[in-house]
């Protein structure tokens, strides 16, 4: 891109500015009583059909799919959503949000809705990145890049609130991370046997090193999150399988995955601001 000026009809954008000029650093998070849907999409009026928005001057130099493992969260889906488009688009990428919806009240599998809503961003388009991202999760500096690393899979929320601003343990890889497609194929995609909570993200850190991967991250100034605070969810109850399942992901993760992906889509609504699929994933056999 050599030429200057605005562009006309027809004409190529210029590539978006390294870093973007949009930028602000550390942002404050604002947690009470979340404004309703219709108030955000004013606040946002450049995101399309589906959650969807590319920068209006300048060509992105990424394509970031954020995917959302969801159930009965309304009112923290509100506050992402609130907080998460403004963001995205000061770092001009082009993106889009997927809500995976668990439809049913079987037990709620988080990694199982991972691999759903990878496979259905990348029906839709060529996503450069996906994002893995909890709906309870908010970054608080946009200095935190929501794109990917070309070589091995990025652990974002190094630094959350309720850690007190540190990593839990050195092989934490809950909350908000991101893949490349290249490197989802290259580990399997995510556990498919994790009902319940917990383990599933420990489970996805150790196919990373098993496919010949490592993990890396962003520094810890600017990696912060806010976490809303919530209780447990009926439905989520503590897994107390975690614990052999994770014995066995060596054994296991070249058979359970993306590679035994089953699943019912119910629906595929672009609403204003997301693109929700409603999926039935079955249950706990
Ligand atoms: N999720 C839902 N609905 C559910 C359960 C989980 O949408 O019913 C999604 C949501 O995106 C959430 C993610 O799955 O951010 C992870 O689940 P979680 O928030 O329950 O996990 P986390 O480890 O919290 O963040 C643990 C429960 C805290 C209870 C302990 C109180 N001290
Ligand atoms: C580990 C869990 C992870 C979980 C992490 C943080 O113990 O799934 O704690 O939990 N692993 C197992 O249970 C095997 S938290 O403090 O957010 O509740 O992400």
């Amino acid at each position: 891109a050599s030429h200057t000026g605005a562009p006309g009809k027809g004409e190529q954008l210029k590539d978006c500015h390294l870093p973007s000029p949009l930028l602000v650093g550390p942002v404050s998070v604002r947690l009470s009583s979340p404004l309703s849907l219709d108030e955000i999409r004013e606040k946002n009026p450049l995101v399309t059909q589906g959650g969807r928005y590319h920068p209006p001057d300048c060509e992105p130099r990424h394509h970031t799919a954020i995917v959302v493992p969801y159930r009965n969260r309304q009112a923290h889906l509100r506050t992402l959503l609130y907080h998460l488009h403004p963001f995205l688009q000061r770092q001009q990428l082009h993106y889009s949000i997927y809500i995976v919806h668990q439809i049913g009240n079987s037990t709620f599998n988080r990694a199982k809705l991972l691999n759903v809503g990878v496979r259905e961003a990348l029906r839709d388009e060529d996503w450069g990145c996906l994002f893995l991202h909890d709906v309870d999760l908010l970054p608080e500096n946009d200095h935190n890049s929501y794109t990917c690393h070309p070589k091995y899979p990025t652990h974002l929320s190094v630094a959350m609130d309720k850690f007190r601003y540190r990593l839990p343990y050195s092989q934490y890889f809950g909350g908000v991370s991101a893949v490349t497609p290249d490197q989802y194929l290259k580990m399997n995609g995510f556990p498919n046997q994790y009902w319940g909570w917990g383990g599933e993200d420990d489970d996805i850190a150790a196919r990373v090193r098993l496919s010949g991967m490592k993990i890396v991250r962003p520094s810890v100034s600017v990696g912060h999150y806010k976490m809303i605070k919530h209780k447990g969810d009926k439905g989520n109850e503590q897994n107390p399988r975690r614990f052999d399942l994770l014995k066995r992901t060596r054994i296991n993760w070249r058979s359970d995955g993306l590679s035994s992906l089953t699943y019912e889509l119910l629906s595929k609504q672009l609403e204003p601001l997301y693109t929700n699929l409603s999926v039935n994933i079955g249950e706990d056999p």
